[in-house]
């Protein structure tokens, strides 16, 4: 091969396979209806590695901080009542790509819509009950995991 193109190859490569680090939750009625091991399976089973977990309740607080974005929408309210109404299981996977890929598995936000074989798909029951939350970008999924797990990333630094 061309070295030329040998080292454009090689780069492009390099740049398409980010390890990354996202943010996921499965939601309350996730929790209550039994489907921790099922939703965290898939990750495991598609190779991510479960860096931090957690089955905690969401104040209040840091329910409107998870979804500061959403503030003044007329769902933000009932949005923030419903997941800090019962506990939420909070992790962190890392992987190739692992934050469009988490949006993949995850879904489109509403069920109705999300491709058969998506998490939503398959457990979700509406917009507002759609299962899991995975981080949308870079940007959000360094926010919501310092939010959620402030000590991995100071183990980090
Ligand atoms: P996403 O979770 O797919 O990123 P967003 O638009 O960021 O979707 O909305 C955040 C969450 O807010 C959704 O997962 C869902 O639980 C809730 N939500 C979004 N749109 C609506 C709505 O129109 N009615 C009620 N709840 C909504
Ligand atoms: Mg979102």
């Amino acid at each position: 091969m061309n070295p030329f193109i040998f080292v454009i190859a090689s780069l492009t490569t390099i740049t398409m396979t980010m390890i990354e680090r996202t943010f996921l939750m499965i939601k309350p009625e996730g929790v209550e209806r039994g489907l921790i091991g099922e939703i965290i399976g898939r990750f495991e089973r598609r190779g991510f590695k479960i860096l931090a977990l957690n089955l905690t309740r969401l104040s209040r607080e840091q329910a409107e901080r998870q979804y500061e974005e959403h503030r003044g929408k007329e769902f933000f309210n009932d949005l923030v009542s419903y997941i800090s109404s019962a506990p939420v299981v909070t992790f962190v996977i890392e992987g190739e790509n692992a934050i469009a890929i988490a949006r993949e598995m995850a879904g489109a936000t509403d069920p109705r819509q999300a491709r058969p074989g998506t998490i939503r798909a398959d457990y979700g029951i509406d917009v507002q009950r759609n299962v899991i939350h995975a981080s949308d970008s870079e940007e959000s999924a360094r926010r919501e995991i310092a939010l959620h797990f402030g000590d991995l990333m100071k183990e980090d630094e």
